[in-house]
């Protein structure tokens, strides 16, 4: 009998679910959520034929070195910045990620982030937590109104389109800047106009990023863009913290050329820029816009599905659900 290929679950997900891949695979799993080490993935990488992983595990030359027998790296996201694609496809391995499954509840909780932000929730809640309400006071913790106002979407993929959607029932009008301008059909359905990158900064009340992490939007909002904003508009943050210059949001913060901000993602999570945590008018969450019970199970059933398919068994066998890229391995033909 022919020995069943490996693969290499990085860090704990829905083991119910996990449990699929035992189906086809020998599985290495991982017990507890660990920062592997480049040589531990590596050395976990070398053993196996797939893989899934997530935004954990950065995996690019080191960590595929000398790994001959690995196919597949399935990663449970749709952000992706923690693969090397181009490394991989050179290496002949097929990479997915997690789109669509998490567009609706990642949207939602853009919007309970920019609501927070402009309405001061967390600074309220830590407020009354503290003990300090005394008695009601009607200028205490005044904030900015959402519905009427203008929205800045920055970047205008499933996950932007998505917020914009809600933007209607808030009586918004909403504007986006995107690599590309959508189709007039989408905008239509959005109700969204396009406009520039400094435009976007200019009119935006409330300002959202939504947009992919790479070395072009690297701290893209960085001092200047935050100069070019209203002093009363809000920034929220759900993609990626490297789009953020941190320093530069703390100097706007601190000297009152922006209102607030509200971040889901920072440039070194899990650790934080410790002027963040001294910013009053922040709300800082864990890297949780995904987050609910069924969509992270959703996410992790379409990575599992993806590298059953990638290593050539399922009903998909061949046809992962969410490729990245199609690598060619040494001595395969297309088509
Ligand atoms: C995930 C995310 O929780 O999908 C993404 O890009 O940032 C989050 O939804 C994360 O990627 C898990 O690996």
């Amino acid at each position: 009998m022919s020995e069943r290929p490996r693969v290499w679950v990085s860090q704990p997900l829905f083991d119910d679910i996990v449990a699929r891949l035992g189906e086809y695979f020998e599985v290495d799993a991982t017990a507890a959520v660990t920062q592997h080490t480049p040589e531990a993935a590596n050395a976990a990488l070398r053993r196996a034929d797939g893989a899934l992983v997530t935004l954990n595990d950065p995996i690019g030359a080191a960590q595929i070195a000398g790994a001959t027998r690995l196919r597949a790296i399935a990663n449970v996201g749709v952000g992706y910045n923690n693969l090397d694609v181009p490394a991989l496809s050179a290496a002949g391995i097929l990479a997915s990620n997690t789109p669509d499954v998490l567009t609706e509840t990642t949207a939602d909780f853009g919007w309970a982030l920019m609501m927070a932000t402009a309405r001061r929730v967390g600074e309220a809640e830590r407020w009354l937590r503290e003990g300090h309400w005394q008695r009601w006071s009607f200028d205490s913790l005044l904030g900015s109104d959402v519905h009427g106002a203008t929205l800045g979407i920055l970047g205008m993929g499933r996950i932007g389109q998505a917020i914009a959607r809600r933007a209607v029932g808030f009586g918004m009008r909403t504007l986006y800047h995107n690599r590309s301008r959508l189709p007039e059909a989408v905008e239509r359905e959005c109700a969204a106009s396009y406009v520039g990158f400094d435009e976007l900064l200019a009119r935006a009340d409330h300002l959202i990023l939504v947009l992919p992490y790479s070395p072009q939007s690297h701290h893209l909002i960085d001092a200047a863009a935050l100069a070019k904003m209203q002093p009363h508009a809000t920034l929220t943050n759900i993609a990626r913290g490297g789009i953020v210059d941190e320093d530069a949001l703390c100097d706007a913060l601190e000297h009152n050329r922006l209102a607030a901000a509200g971040l889901d993602v920072y440039e070194g999570e899990p650790k934080l820029n410790p002027r963040l945590l001294q910013q009053r008018r922040v709300v800082l969450t864990p890297h949780i816009a995904s987050g609910s019970l069924a969509t992270r199970r959703a996410m992790v059933s379409l990575a599992v599905d993806n590298l059953i398919a990638a290593l050539g068994y399922g009903p998909d066998a061949g046809r992962p659900p969410s490729p990245l890229n199609a690598p060619v391995r040494a001595g395969e033909s297309v088509g």
